[in-house]
């Protein structure tokens, strides 16, 4: 099973107007990429970007509302990203499950009013310091997979990114065995659930300080389909040879 890969960029709380000039260094520089690119900017810069962005980067949020419209002053809903030229969103990041105390249901009902608007939905999932030390990684993965995907999906609409909490924004980066075992049984708890249509074709990226530097290593882990990237999306001069060494 061929699996597309995919570079993500997140800049998380990054980013004003002046910062749209780096999708267009991006396009300029991967006029034909082969990967699928995406960029999810803050929600104030989804519409603009949409527009600045070329055919070739998707662009996307980085939260949705489990509903679609209601009284809940702050939130974005799933349908407003799409509206405003979403096409994905990220959902269940370790830094939404801390701050806002996200929990699995959250983000599973996130995830269902995700897919019922047409985006795709990218899960993340991620063990703290404390419970790989403790050797319950895979216990802790396993219980948000299950917790965190509703039952109804595709594997087009879905991503599952691995962010070990412990490597985010950290400088450090799991052993490529380390995120071999995780990346390997993410997909067997894919296939064993939904089967091997789903579980094949999901791509699981990895996200935890990738960097111009680690990609292509980390790139040649079995069942690594592309990156989440933080920090070293924000500009195109870092994110542009990451998603050549795809
Ligand atoms: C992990 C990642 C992007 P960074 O959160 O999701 O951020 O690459 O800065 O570690």
């Amino acid at each position: 099973m061929t699996r597309r890969k995919l570079a993500a960029g997140n800049w998380k709380m990054n980013g004003t107007s002046a910062d749209l000039v780096e999708l267009e260094a991006l396009a300029k520089a991967h006029p034909t990429p082969g990967c699928d690119i995406l960029i999810c900017p803050p929600a104030t810069l989804i519409s603009r970007a949409a527009a600045a962005a070329s055919a070739q980067i998707a662009i996307g949020g980085q939260d949705c509302h489990q509903k679609d419209s209601g009284a809940h002053t702050g939130d974005v809903s799933a349908p407003m990203l799409l509206d405003a030229g979403a096409q994905y969103v990220i959902l269940g990041h370790s830094e939404r499950r801390e701050d806002h105390r996200e929990s699995d249901t959250d983000v599973r009902n996130k995830v269902v009013a995700a897919l019922s608007a047409g985006l795709k939905a990218i899960v993340c999932v991620g063990e703290s310091l404390a419970e790989r030390e403790a050797n319950n990684t895979l216990d802790i993965i396993g219980g948000q997979l299950a917790g965190s995907i509703p039952d109804v999906v595709t594997g087009d609409s879905l991503v599952v990114a691995y962010e070990p909490i412990w490597a985010i924004g950290t400088g450090k980066v799991p052993t490529l065995d380390q995120i071999g075992e995780v990346h390997d049984f993410i997909r067997i708890r894919l296939e064993t659930r939904f089967g091997a249509g789903v579980g094949r074709s999901t791509r699981i990226l990895y996200g935890g300080s990738v960097k111009p530097a680690n990609a292509s290593e980390i790139f040649a882990v079995s069942n690594v389909d592309g990156a989440l990237v933080g920090g070293a999306s924000l500009s195109a001069t870092d994110f542009s040879p990451i998603i050549t060494a795809l």
